[in-house]
């Protein structure tokens, strides 16, 4: 079955970084997930643009920026500057007044655009940003921290925008306390990638390579 594994580097190791890039590279990641949070959007603070900036120089994989900001069409080319062509930029809705005009810059610099979404916002809303995005990113917890437990009601949500991609050009993502029997409900009915933090990738005493062989080995 197809999908993308893409990991969440807020939940790696910061003293051996560098190691931590390597090993989800050679494990088998198909993408580095950089979630920067500004204290404002979301109650706080998780990677900068400094870190942002030191995976890129260490992977030659696509980075998915999650960017958790309010605003983000103040700041939006800064991190544009950084990043290459192949590389997702997420950004919520909910923190802009235009965010149309943001995904246009997205659009305009040869990044992927994409648009994350809280557990508390619609489909609806949405709905014409799906015309003009790449990647949808569902939040499955409330966006600020790793660890946090699924939130159930979700489920709902999901189904529905797998219905509407049928008919339409964006590929879906998962970010949020993804178990290895989400990936098995939602990667057969259709989602195309998900993120993976501390429920399933860190800090569970095996190595990346095995935990990512695991997910590609099982059985649907
Ligand atoms: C949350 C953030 C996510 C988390 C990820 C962690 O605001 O956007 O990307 O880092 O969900 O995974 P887990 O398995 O610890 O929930
Ligand atoms: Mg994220």
């Amino acid at each position: 079955m197809d999908f993308k594994l893409t990991a969440s580097m807020m939940c790696a190791n910061y003293g051996c970084l560098e190691k931590e890039v390597r090993d989800l590279e050679e494990g088998g990641i198909d993408s580095f997930h950089i979630d920067i949070m500004d204290g404002r959007f979301v109650p706080n603070f998780a990677m900068s643009y400094n870190d942002m900036q030191y995976i890129a120089s260490a992977t030659k994989k696509p980075l998915d920026v999650h960017l958790m900001i309010e605003h983000p069409n103040s700041n939006i080319q800064l991190f544009l500057g950084a990043l290459r062509k192949g590389d997702t930029v997420y950004i919520h809705p909910e923190a802009e007044y235009h965010a149309s005009t943001t995904l246009q810059k997205i659009i305009n610099a040869g990044m992927i655009p994409g648009i994350a979404i809280n557990p508390g916002t619609s489909v609806e809303y949405i709905m014409e940003m799906l015309r003009i995005v790449r990647k949808v990113l569902v939040m499955t917890v409330n966006p600020g921290n790793a660890g946090q437990m699924y939130l159930p009601y979700m489920g709902k949500k999901i189904d529905k925008l797998l219905e509407i991609k049928q008919e339409m050009q964006f590929e879906l993502f998962w970010d949020g306390a993804c178990s290895a029997d989400k990936i098995r409900e939602f990667a057969p009915k259709g989602m195309d990638g998900f993120v993976l933090g501390t429920t399933l990738l860190f800090g569970r005493g095996k190595s990346y390579g095995d935990v990512l062989k695991g997910i590609r080995e099982l059985k649907f």
